[in-house]
C-alpha cells in the first residue's frame, strides 16, 4: 500500500477526459470494511459513493472504472453490505481511493441492521479524515428523498470546510429528455445550489464528465503563487495603501 504517496499535480491544466478515464480504469480492489475501524488509515484522497440501496452506486462505479465486476451490483436491493475501497494510481502508486458504501432506505432490511448501518455510515461521513468528496445517487424518478436529506445534513459541515460534493440523476436512461430535464432542475433546487447532473450506465450519459471531476478532486492544482510587490524605488516616505494594517481607534478617555 502506497498510501502515504504524496500527490501528483494535474500536469495538463485543460480537462483531458482519456486521462481521467486511463486513471479510472487502473482500479483495484484494496479492502472491505463492515465498520470504520476496520478501514486503514489511508492519506491520499478518497472518494464516497453514497445513496439509497439500488441507486445504482457499483454499476456507476464499474462504469467509471470499465470493469464490469469490480464493485458487486445487482438488481436485489442491499447487496452492497460493507464499505468497499478501490485503490487508483498508475505505476502502482495509489493517488486515490473511491468507497463504495451500502444504500439505505431499504425497507426489507431489519430495524438494528439499519440502524447500525446509519451508525457506521453518520461516522464515515463525519471523521474520515481522507474524505474529499461525496458523489450522491439519487433515482430521477424518486427525486431526493428524506434520507437523502439526512445524509445532506450530516455531511452539511464538512462541505462548508471544502469537502466535494456532487449529486449524479442515475438511471435517467429510464426518462425521456423533458421529465429528466425537470427532475434536475427540481433535485438542484433542493440540494441548494449544489452541483446536479444527469448519470445513466447504461447509455453512458454523463460518464465522462463524471470521471473528470474525479480526477480534478483526487489532483487538485496548485493555486498560483501571487509574485511578491516589487519595493518602492524612491527612499521617501511610502505613501499610505490598503494594505497597511489599520491603526487602532484611539481610546476616546
Ligand atoms: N437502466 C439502468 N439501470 C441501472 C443503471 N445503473 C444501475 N442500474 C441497475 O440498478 C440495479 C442496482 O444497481 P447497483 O449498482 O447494485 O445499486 P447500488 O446502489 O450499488 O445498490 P446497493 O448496493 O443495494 O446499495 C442493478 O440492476 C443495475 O443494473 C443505469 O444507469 N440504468
Ligand atoms: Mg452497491
Amino acid at each position: 500500500m502506497t498510501s502515504s504517496a504524496s500527490l501528483p499535480l494535474a500536469a495538463d491544466a485543460k480537462p483531458n477526459p482519456k486521462i481521467a478515464m486511463g486513471w479510472l480504469h487502473t482500479a483495484k480492489f484494496l479492502t472491505t470494511a463492515p465498520e470504520l475501524k476496520h478501514l486503514p488509515r489511508i492519506e491520499v484522497p478518497e472518494i464516497a459513493f453514497v445513496g439509497r440501496s439500488n441507486a445504482g452506486k457499483s454499476t456507476c462505479i464499474n462504469t467509471l472504472t470499465q470493469q464490469h465486476r469490480l464493485a458487486f451490483a445487482s438488481k436485489t436491493p442491499g447487496r452492497t453490505q460493507s464499505i468497499n475501497l478501490f485503490s487508483l494510481g498508475k505505476q502502482g502508486v495509489t493517488d486515490a481511493v473511491l468507497a463504495d458504501l451500502p444504500g439505505y432506505g431499504y425497507a426489507a432490511v431489519p430495524k438494528e441492521a439499519k440502524y447500525r448501518w446509519q451508525q457506521v455510515m453518520g461516522n464515515y461521513l463525519q471523521t474520515r479524515d481522507n474524505l474529499q468528496a461525496i458523489v450522491l445517487l439519487c433515482d430521477p424518478r424518486l427525486g431526493l428523498t428524506e434520507l437523502d436529506e439526512v445524509l445532506l445534513d450530516v455531511i452539511r459541515p464538512r462541505v462548508e470546510d471544502g469537502l466535494k460534493f456532487l449529486v449524479l440523476l442515475t438511471k435517467s436512461d429510464k426518462l425521456n429528455k423533458t421529465d429528466a430535464a425537470k427532475a434536475l432542475q427540481i433535485v438542484k433546487l433542493q440540494a441548494g445550489g449544489g452541483d446536479v447532473k444527469l448519470f445513466s450506465s447504461l447509455k453512458r450519459q454523463g460518464v465522462e464528465e463524471v470521471a473528470q471531476h474525479l480526477w480534478d478532486w483526487a489532483h487538485p492544482k496548485e493555486k498560483p503563487v501571487k509574485a511578491p510587490k516589487p519595493a518602492p524605488e524612491s527612499q521617501g516616505e511610502p505613501e499610505s495603501s490598503a494594505e497597511e494594517p489599520i491603526p487602532p481607534a484611539a481610546d476616546p478617555a
